[in-house]
């Protein structure tokens, strides 16, 4: 914690290591008050660099410090609060430190720490410093060799990197373990794990004949709950193989649960560890949803090993060097396991949902910041869901094959190093002999680009020509951007709804496409298409190719056009979710002025002619009836405003349900054949669908059949994924059955705090006005703690940043909750903190009565004392 105002750090101040250390000795003696670490290090001169040999330490006690065995006096080494400095050292030594932590101190969670009694650490991305002595840098990587000791009773289980090379008793009850681990790494891929926890095992073998033993660990009594993450990872490490050639190089993979844990899960080497949520599931306790997710976070992982700990960054400002191309390695993989286009579309989803509005606002920063003051603020959807979007453009531009030349050679440069986003650039230009200075912008510039499209036909001629410009508004510290290289893919649509061939103006290619990837690079940009027929429909960002605001000149009936035609099916669902939001908006400009909203048929048509089209995934179809969120259509307007988008939105999917009603019964009805819950993707979609069609019968909220029908849908559910979609519904009801629906769930499920969590946001998460007490409430609920963020999140966080109509309730109470809760949380685990804080960021879209009531709990978290570097910065920033 600090008090004064703290310093950023810059990209440009970054120097090389002045020593590199070769191997890491660790011995451990754990004990919950009072942890001894022993740390030898084989130290030797940078030849590139020089100064003394600076190591990170926070929070730790110091015991001893000795020079190839020689004890040093205190005068002979500079320690200060968060650094420990030695000078006049020779060009190789051996460093002995000996420390001693407090776990059980430890609610920050991150360096060593206890969760459900047993131990385990989080060092990414700078927890190492608070286990031992160390520069704490990612370009500085070693071998480790970790000895532990612990309680045998109390801990049977003890696990660190690598492969387990000796085992033994100690006395007085005690056990010990020694693991090394080969790979040079940078310390925040350190581990350790000590506690009473049951293995569920498997095997994998490689494409070249090496076998890995499997192992997930939990809490004794979860064994039942593994089988889908072990069958994920499994899955995960025959894809790298078949798609990327990145074969697994240890003899062991571990995966631990803890329900303690900062964020989703790290990929330790070879130890991973999880957040439970990411791991644990059964059809009972996990929806469709959660086996999603935890598919993608087990791959996630996983990839790491190769894209992150065997090249990994030099610097943090590199961070999404490792953490885009891991996820668009895992959204790959997700699209390779399902449905391709309903991927992308949930991608999308969550890139338009998280990270435009950080763009848009106070936060924004380019996927390679240049500054930061706590390096934890910098886990964002810019860095991770930007930064796949740029390496998704960068495979758009070169073709797969190309991405693949560009991946290998990455690898054959820099395994085993510490490297830049401008090393895997690179690699990428030369493996393919092209020239990707222009789109290196994307790095460096933040910001959303809106990319504004005309088009004009010259019957005469047959030409249809693309106007486009692009422009992208300033953001703090960035004015006056450049043009970006955008990868624009289009298509045609004859007036057949089929796709016409693509002839370019000025190219003699022969082949037949029906879809063109542009390079649309300059400011204003024209590109022609010659031979085309008269009443021709452009379709724009095909597969969303760029990250980018599109406005298009098109008329009401050319998207209902495109939503019934286009062959590609992300632009089909684009042009529902643009029709729905032109449509939606214009209603609350009708409730904003006092009058009755209008409502237009013709979508709910498009719409029906999708519902019955047996050639379409029902996944697909269920994406397409669901409407924008109120934030996404909020984010549209000017000035938000919660209640009319609300009211807007609810009116409309009323309207739509009351059209279709008959159509969306049968398709409630079709879906009831039972058959056995599977997490395959056709019974997902199957699921999805019916869930779809039951939300909007759900708006008939006062006819007695269709409260029952959810009612019985929640009572009759034999899986999570049918038990939540109906409690979200009846949980904005407001009668009875609400309460006993709640309490039925509490009851059934009170001994899991993964579910539970379900319970406690499904609650944040109510439309009911008297939401806000409730909460309050279940502050003081046995299953509540400040001291586990799942629980955080799911209470304060769900309720500030998903149910935006309350959480700006008109007398400022969501916000004084939200500040409060900060403030609470700056104590006791700032990460937490901090991210909970950007809903108070939006003050900007905001009307002057509201963005005064933000604003004002904003200064109230800034003169906290004690403030952590984390909350401070957030809350700075956000303010502006
Ligand atoms: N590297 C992990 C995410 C992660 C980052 C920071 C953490 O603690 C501050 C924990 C995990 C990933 O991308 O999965
Ligand atoms: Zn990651």
């Amino acid at each position: 914690m600090k008090t004064e105002q703290p310093k950023a750090i810059k990209l440009q101040d970054y120097t090389p290591p002045a020593f590199l250390i070769d191997h890491v000795d660790l011995e451990f003696f754990l004990e919950p008050e009072g942890t001894r670490v022993k740390s030898l290090l084989k130290v030797r001169r940078n030849p590139d660099s020089s100064g003394p040999l600076h190591l990170d330490g926070d929070t730790l006690e110091l015991l001893s410090i000795a020079v190839d065995g020689r004890a040093l006096q205190e005068k002979e080494y500079l320690l200060d609060e968060f650094f420990l400095e030695v000078e006049g050292l020779p060009d190789k030594f051996e460093l002995a430190i000996e420390t001693r932590i407090d776990p059980v101190l430890n609610t920050r969670l991150e360096g060593l720490y206890l969760s459900g009694g047993n131990f385990c650490t989080q060092c990414e991305a700078e927890g190492f410093r608070r286990i031992t002595f160390y520069p704490d840098r990612p370009d500085v990587m070693a071998t480790y060799s970790v000895t532990m000791q612990a309680d045998e009773a109390k801990y049977p289980v003890l696990l660190s990197n690598g492969n387990l090379v000796s085992q033994g008793k100690g006395e007085g009850g005690k056990h010990w373990a020694k693991w090394h681990d080969p790979f040079p790494k940078p310390c925040y891929l350190f581990a350790l794990v000590a506690g009473d926890l049951a293995c569920y095992a498997d095997s994998y073998k490689t494409g070249s004949g090496r076998d890995v033993a499997l192992k997930i660990y939990v809490q004794h009594g979860n064994e039942d709950k593994c089988a889908f993450a072990m069958d994920s990872l499994i899955r995960s490490m025959r894809w790298d193989e078949e798609r990327f050639g990145l074969e697994y190089d240890l003899d062991i993979f571990n995966i631990v649960a803890v329900d303690d844990f900062n964020m989703g899960a790290m990929e330790n080497k070879s130890l991973n560890i999880f957040n439970s949520k990411c791991v644990l599931a059964s059809p009972d306790t996990a929806t469709d949803a959660d086996f999603e997710r935890i598919e993608a976070i087990v791959a996630h992982e996983y990839f790491h090993n190769w894209t992150g700990n065997r090249v990994t960054c030099r610097d943090w400002f590199q961070l999404s060097l490792k953490e885009g191309l891991t996820v668009y390695r895992d959204q790959e993989f997700s699209s390779d396991m399902r449905s391709a286009p309903v991927k992308r579309i949930q991608d999308v989803r969550t890139l338009r949902a998280r990270q435009f509005p950080e763009d848009a606002g106070p936060l924004s920063h380019p996927i390679r910041p240049e500054s930061y003051i706590e390096i934890n603020n910098f886990y964002t959807a810019t860095v991770y869901e930007k930064g796949a979007e740029v390496i998704r453009m960068m495979q758009e531009i070169l073709g797969r094959e190309g991405f693949r030349k560009g991946i290998d050679l990455y690898f054959e440069r820099h395994d085993n190093q510490a490297v830049t986003c401008e090393d895997f650039v690179a690699a990428m230009e030369d493996a393919n002999g092209v020239d990707l200075e222009h789109f290196r912008l994307w790095y460096s510039q933040a910001g959303t680009p809106d990319v504004a499209v005309t088009w004009e036909y010259d019957a005469a001629s047959s030409l249809f020509t693309f106007k486009l410009s692009q422009h992208t508004a300033d953001t703090p510290g960035q004015h006056n951007k450049q043009p970006l290289h955008i990868p624009l893919t289009i298509g045609l649509l004859g007036q057949d709804g089929q796709d016409i061939p693509l002839i370019q103006q000025g190219t003699n290619s022969g082949d037949r496409t029906y879809s063109k990837t542009l390079r649309f690079d300059c400011e204003q940009q024209n590109f022609s298409f010659t031979d085309v027929p008269p009443g021709a429909v452009p379709s724009i960002n095909r597969g969303f190719s760029a990250p980018v605001k599109l406005s298009a000149m098109y008329s009401d009936d050319e998207l209902l056009f495109l939503m019934e035609n286009d062959s590609d099916l992300f632009n089909r669902w684009e042009a529902a979710q643009s029709s729905a939001t032109r449509l939606i908006l214009k209603m609350i400009g009708e409730i904003q002025s006092g009058r009755e909203p209008q409502y237009v048929s013709g979508f709910a048509r498009a719409l029906a002619s999708n519902m019955a089209n047996p050639d379409l995934d029902p996944a697909f179809v269920a994406q397409l009836m669901t409407l924008p969120s109120i934030s996404y259509i909020s984010e549209q307007m000017q000035v938000a405003d919660f209640d009319a988008a609300e009211k807007a939105r609810s009116f409309f999917k009323h309207a739509i349900a009351t059209e279709l009603c008959g159509s969306l019964k049968a398709l409630y009805q079709q879906g009831v054949a039972g058959t056995a819950y599977s997490p395959d993707a056709a019974s997902m979609g199957r699921r999805a669908l019916r869930n779809a069609a039951m939300d909007y019968l759900a708006t008939f909220e006062d006819d007695r059949d269709c409260r029952e029908l959810v009612v019985r849908h929640y009572e009759t559910a034999d899986n999570m994924t049918d038990r939540m979609a109906a409690l979200a519904l009846l949980n904005d009801f407001s009668g009875a059955e609400r309460e006993v629906a709640l309490a039925a769930f509490e009851q059934r499920y009170q001994q899991d705090p993964v579910v539970m969590d379900k319970w406690f946001m499904v609650q944040a998460c109510s439309r009911l006005p008297d939401v806000l007490q409730r909460i309050k409430k279940l502050t003081s609920h046995p299953g509540f703690s400040y001291k586990n963020p799942n629980k955080v999140r799911a209470l304060v966080g769900a309720f500030a940043s998903a149910n935006p109509v309350r959480f700006h309730a008109e007398d400022g109470e969501g916000y004084r909750f939200l500040a409060d809760n900060i403030i609470h949380m700056n104590a006791i685990n700032p990460q937490v903190a901090s991210r909970i804080l950007a809903p108070l960021g939006g003050w900007r879209r905001m009307n002057p009565k509201h963005q005064k009531m933000m604003k004002s709990e904003l200064k109230r978290i800034l003169a906290t004392e004690k403030l952590s570097g984390d909350v401070y910065e957030m809350a700075s920033k956000s303010l502006g």
